[in-house]
Order: C-alpha cells, then sequence, then structure tokens
C-alpha cells in the first residue's frame, strides 16, 4: 500500500540536503492567494437579465454538459470545486454575473446587484475581485473606453466608475482587498488609419475613471494589454506599450500591470518579463493561462512556462508582491474539472518554485561556477516534488492521487447531467 507520509518523510529528508525546508515551503504555498475565476463555470456568459453573445474576441468551444445557469448555480460548482483546491482562495467575478430581478444595464449596476455574492464569500472569508465587462454588449461593437462616439464612451466610463464602487463595497464586506482587472477588446481587424486617437481616447478614459473614483477605498486596479483577438487581428488599443506605459505614467501604487500568460507574441514569455516590470513597479497582477498556438485559454498546465513564472518571483521575492489569478475557459469538459485541474496545477507551480535550491544556485552563480548551477538545476528536475504535493493536498483535505478526480466524476453523475 502506498503510504503518503512515509512517501513524504523520505522526500523532506531529500530536500534538506539541499538546504530547503518543506514544512516551510507548505506554509509560504498554502498563503498565496489565488483568485479563481467564475467565469469558467458557465463559458463567460454571465446572468445579466439579456441574453447576449461572447464577444471581444476571445472565444469559448465545446458544449460540454452541465454548465452553471444561474448564479446558484455556479456558487454551488464554485463550493465543490473550491474543496479540491488547496491553499487561500477568492473568487474573481465579472460585471456581468450580477443578480437583480430586472435588466439593469452596465452603468447603473451597484453594489446591491452583488450583495448575494459577497454575502456569500463571507460566509466562506474569502476575498472577491471585479472585472468591469467591455464587452459581450451592444454598445461594445465599435469599442467602449476608446470609442469615437462620445455617448459611447461616456457609457463605458460610467461602468469602469460604477465597477470600482463595487470593488469598495467587496473591500468593505470582506476585509480583503478587491483586484479590479480592466481589459478592453477595443480593437480592429485592419490596421486602422488613425492609430493614435483611439489610444488617446482610451487614456481620456481611465484617467476620468480613476479621478472621479479618486475616493474609492480597497481597491487595486490592474491593467491588461493583449496582442489581439478573433477578428481583431491587427490593431489592439491597450497593446503592451500602450498599458505600461499609463502605469508608469501614472505613478499610483494602486494602478498596475497585468500579465496575461496568452497575451503576447508566440515566442514571447511572461517569465521573460517579470524582472523587468519589479524593477520599476511594486506590484503586478497574474493571468495564468495557457495559449495554445494563440490565446486559446486553455486549462493550466504543470508546465514548463507555469513552472518559470513562479520560479521567478520566488527567486526575486516578489512572490508576495504579485496577485495571482486564473483567467481560462473550456467547454469541452466537465467545468468543475476543468476548475480544479488549473488551480491546482498553479497552486503546485508555486509550491514547485518554493521548493527549488534557490540558495545552493546562487551561491554557485556567485562564484561564477556555471557547471555546478547547471548541473545543480538539472539534477533537481528529478526530486521527489509529487510526494510533497500529495502530503499537501491530503493534510489540507483538497485529497491526492485519483481521490479528487472521482469526486468531481460524482458530482457530475449527481448534479451536473441533471441539469
Ligand atoms: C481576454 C482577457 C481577459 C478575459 C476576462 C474574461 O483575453 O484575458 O482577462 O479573459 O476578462
Ligand atoms: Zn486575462
Amino acid at each position: 500500500m502506498f503510504n503518503t507520509e512515509k512517501a513524504y518523510k523520505q522526500a523532506k529528508e531529500y530536500y534538506k540536503r539541499y538546504g530547503i525546508d518543506t514544512e516551510k515551503a507548505i506554509k509560504l504555498c498554502d498563503n498565496v492567494p489565488i483568485s479563481i475565476h467564475c467565469w469558467q463555470g458557465d463559458d463567460v456568459g454571465g446572468f445579466e437579465k439579456s441574453s447576449k453573445d461572447l464577444t471581444g474576441g476571445i472565444q469559448v468551444t465545446g458544449n460540454y454538459i452541465g454548465k452553471a445557469r444561474t448564479a446558484d448555480e455556479l456558487r454551488a460548482d464554485l463550493d465543490f470545486a473550491m474543496k479540491y483546491i488547496p491553499g487561500v482562495k477568492k473568487v474573481n467575478l465579472h460585471a456581468n454575473y450580477q443578480e437583480s430581478d430586472k435588466f439593469v444595464d452596465r452603468d447603473e449596476i451597484r453594489p446591491e446587484h452583488f450583495k448575494k455574492w459577497a454575502d456569500w464569500a463571507v460566509e466562506r472569508n474569502i476575498g472577491l475581485d471585479f472585472n468591469p465587462t467591455y464587452f459581450s454588449h451592444p454598445k461594445s461593437d465599435n469599442g467602449t473606453l476608446s470609442a469615437a462616439d462620445d455617448k459611447v464612451r461616456d457609457f463605458w466610463v460610467k461602468h469602469g466608475i460604477a465597477c470600482r464602487k463595487i470593488g469598495q463595497y467587496f473591500h468593505e464586506r470582506t476585509g480583503k482587498i478587491c483586484v479590479i482587472n480592466h481589459w478592453t477588446s477595443d480593437g480592429s481587424k485592419e490596421i486602422p488609419q488613425d492609430t493614435l486617437s483611439p489610444r488617446l481616447r482610451l487614456k481620456d478614459s481611465y484617467d476620468r475613471i480613476f479621478k472621479e473614483t479618486s475616493d474609492v477605498k480597497g481597491v487595486v486596479d490592474g491593467i491588461e494589454s493583449k496582442l489581439f483577438g478573433i477578428g481583431l487581428e491587427s490593431y489592439t488599443t491597450g497593446s503592451f506599450e500602450f498599458c505600461i506605459g499609463y502605469v508608469m505614467n501614472k505613478k499610483k501604487d494602486h494602478i498596475i500591470l497585468t500579465l496575461d500568460t496568452g497575451h503576447y507574441h508566440p515566442t514571447e514569455v511572461v517569465s521573460a518579463k517579470l524582472s523587468g516590470i519589479f524593477t520599476f513597479q511594486k506590484s503586478l497582477l497574474l493571468h495564468v493561462s495557457r495559449p495554445v498556438r494563440w490565446d486559446s485559454d486553455h486549462v493550466v498546465s504543470f508546465d514548463d512556462e507555469t513552472k518559470a513564472i513562479f520560479e521567478e518571483l520566488v527567486k526575486m521575492n516578489k512572490l508576495k508582491n504579485t496577485y495571482v489569478a486564473t483567467d481560462y475557459f473550456d467547454a469541452s469538459i466537465n467545468r468543475v474539472m476543468a476548475w480544479a485541474v488549473g488551480l491546482r496545477n498553479t497552486r503546485k507551480a508555486i509550491l514547485a518554485a518554493l521548493l527549488q535550491p534557490n540558495e545552493m544556485l546562487m551561491d554557485a552563480e556567485g562564484k561564477n561556477d556555471h557547471s555546478t548551477r547547471l548541473a545543480l538545476k538539472e539534477e533537481f528536475k528529478s526530486a521527489p516534488f509529487g510526494f510533497v504535493w500529495d502530503y499537501y493536498c491530503e493534510k489540507t483535505g483538497a485529497k491526492a492521487g485519483l481521490d479528487w478526480i472521482n469526486d468531481i466524476k460524482q458530482y457530475e453523475y449527481n448534479v451536473l447531467s441533471k441539469r
């Protein structure tokens, strides 16, 4: 019979030889909040009282059974998924997940439309993060915060303002910082004649949103850039240069850069950008995703790049300065499983990063001993990490091995398949 405790004891000794304290690593890992994106549970649909197709150049593919049809179902699914996600959690909502009896347009949303979410979060002692939904709306076809039509732009500025106030409400209710992510899909299929004016308008819109809500407390605002979207291939108003320029220029601690792992050229990686950004910035918002050939938003994998990102953050001692959030959507598999797999992998990459022989590697590097540095790094790739991970998952009740997979399959049979 395999014994997780026994295996862990051996692993603990293995790591000790490299100067690594597994208990300390587990504790640190467990305390990193990860913000679970609510939109995996219903394919980014939301619960507004009007049906809208998903727009904004993002796409969800698949038609697997069991999608959450109401906010109550979504919360029940989140509750179930969270059992199998170890560590401190937050839930990340989009503005279109409002709850009200009648239709409330985006410029009119208020804290009361998110009261049920706040009650739910308070009961579970988890934080809530938030996102203005600058897409999937009749007024988003020709740009939102960068729209040439002043009336349209005013509408979206009002939405941004409303969202920051809701962010403060979440902070007041949960006692935890609310991280708001601003992403607009504004852009175009062909290169526009005028590429500058939309960017100047986008800048002005963000300025207005922040000025109007300068008294808002307990909120941090990420500005998310992107390379392209489907149907928006040639030009993105909120490009990387625009967003980093905006954030650096504002010099406000609450306005930070968001890096989404799927938002760069295929040979660019977020792990290589982190130290450059931290040279100038105090903190960062990370959207952990998995791009396959494009910004496909596949379920997060325990892959080289995800590991490299967290290794970088640990090495720089910037894990505590990074807001970690997931952002992916797969409708071709059990959505609760998709949550558990991607969130477990994110947490797993954090733990793996905390279990690297960083001191020995630094020491070798300090001595210009690059051969030892390489040998150590490579040798360590076969360290018994899985034994530490399983032990951590079992200890926190998130279950290890096949147990959690079977539980989620059972939930599919008992609950999801009946929808
Ligand atoms: C889109 C961005 C954005 C969205 C969510 C739903 O490419 O990554 O963060 O995925 O806001
Ligand atoms: Zn994102």
